[in-house]
This record gives C-alpha cells, structure tokens and sequence, in this order.
C-alpha cells in the first residue's frame, strides 16, 4: 500500500520552490500588464522526518564527573608469588599449655604400659638373680662353715666373737703383725677373761705375742687401732720394762701378762671375726 503521509509536504515544497519561477516568468510576461501581489506567509512545518544513521561517538564531554559505581565481581585467584626470605626470630613464647590431644594422651598411655612390661620383666630377671644369689651364697656360707670348723678343730679356738688360729710358727713382734696381716687379720688381742682363756688354750705352753705396746708412750699400753686398753691381766710385778726396755706383751703359761722385747721370738697367734 502506498502511504501519502508525506504529500502534503510535497505540495508545500513545491509551492516554495515554484514560486520564484512564476514570479519571474510573471514579471516577464505579466508584471508589465498586471501589478504583482504580496508574498503569502510560509506554511506549517512539516512532520519530522525518519531516524538518521547512527553518529560517531563524541569527544568527551566538559561536565563533571559522576560518582563512582559500585566495585565489580572478584576476579579468580592469581598464581602463588616465590617463597620470600625468612623472617628474624621472634622473641620466646609464653609457656604453653599443658593440655595434650587424646592422640597424644592414647600415645603416652602406650608408652607407660610398655615402660610398666619392661620394669616388670626387669624386677622379675632381679627377683630370679636375688634367689640364684642367695642360694649361692647359702652353698658358698655352708663351705666356709664346713672349712672354718676343720680350721678351729685343727689350728684355732673361736668365742662368740673372735676365731683365734696359728700354725705354731715363732717370730718378732713385727714379724708376727706381717703374718697376720697376710691373713686379713690382726694379732692376738683379748679384751676379756674368755678371750684369754681361748688364746692360752690354743698356744698352750707356747707363750704368744698380744696386740698390745707402749711403742709411742712407754708405760702406756694401747692396741693395735691406737685406742687404750680396756681389759688386762697382769702377772704381778709387770709391767715393769725390764732390761732395756720392754715395749710389747706376751702371755704367760698361767694366762697372765708380762711385758717383753719386741725383737724376742715368740709363738704367732692371730684373730679374725666369727
Ligand atoms: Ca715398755
Ligand atoms: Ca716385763
């Protein structure tokens, strides 16, 4: 279908652009025989024509700026940067806190249960190394008991404290002390009237050397430790440094005391506990 919208306004352009042409060709042939009238007025203005083409797009304007839009979507995460330098040390901690894990408490509840295994086995090897020992030392004891009696039936006499042994050989004082040191033992020496009967009883007639001088101080007679005698039994008369000088004791045959040189040999009878 033809659409006349837009005759109206060809008329109207026609009319304006016409009109000069008449004009002039009217006063060629006509404006010397009919006088010419006034211009009309212009017409309406038309209807507004279709939409153009789109335009360039513009400088940018000289307006203010508008306010700044809301920030857009995060972007994705970018690629790890290089590990940096490491850092000084810090100052110490505070203590920390004492409480542990049920990991690490299950861990340490199975230590103790096989630290408990191991002391258990330990006490057991101990228990059985304490038995084997004391019946050891039960056999051993028996073997000292039985060569101890065949020494006292033989050589000694025993006390309830002391045993006393000699092998019937003579010697000095110092000879004697050297022998009996040779033996864990020390010289002779009573400190009561049933140790003196045991050493008289076992040297018989043979008068034997005691553990006793005045070395240091004549007259003052100690034993061998140095410390003061406690007991003694005299011979009447003695002490009395016969001679020239009686510094060492000896028992008589009755059982009594004398003193005597130290360089006489005499019969060496020595002590040792029970
Ligand atoms: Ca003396
Ligand atoms: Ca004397």
């Amino acid at each position: 279908m033809i659409d006349f919208s837009w005759f109206p306004l060809l008329l109207i352009i026609m009319a304006v652009y016409s009109e000069p042409i008449l004009s002039e060709t009217t006063e060629q042939t006509c404006c010397s025989v009919v006088s010419c009238g006034t211009p009309g007025a212009n017409g309406a203005p038309g209807k507004d024509g279709r939409d153009g083409l789109k335009g360039e797009k513009g400088e940018p304007g000289q307006g203010l700026r508008g306010i700044q839009g809301p920030p857009g979507k995060m972007g994705p995460p970018g690629h790890p940067g290089p590990q940096g330098f490491p850092g000084p040390a810090g100052m110490k901690g505070d203590t920390g806190d004492s409480s542990v894990s049920l990991n690490e408490l299950s861990t340490l509840e199975r230590k103790i249960q096989h630290l408990e295994r191991q002391l258990e086995s330990i006490n057991e090897s101990f228990l059985r190394l304490v038995t084997d020992s004391n019946k050891k030392i039960q056999t051993l004891q028996a073997q000292v008991d039985k060569y101890q009696n065949i020494l006292i039936f033989s050589l000694g006499k025993k006390t309830e404290e002391k045993l006393f042994l000699t092998n019937g050989e003579k010697a000095t004082f110092d000879r004697a002390k050297v022998l009996c040191e040779q033996l864990k033992a020390t010289i002779a020496t009573p400190k009561n009237a049933k140790e003196n009967k045991a050493i008289h009883d076992l040297a018989k007639d043979k008068s034997p050397f005691l553990g006793i001088t005045d070395k240091v101080q004549e007259g003052k007679f100690v034993y061998m430790t140095g410390e003061r005698v406690t007991y003694t039994n005299w011979r009447e008369n003695e002490p009395n440094n016969s001679g020239s000088g009686e510094d060492c004791v000896t028992l008589n045959d009755d059982g009594s005391w004398n003193d005597i040189s130290c360089t006489t040999s005499l019969l060496v009878v020595c002590e040792l506990p029970a």
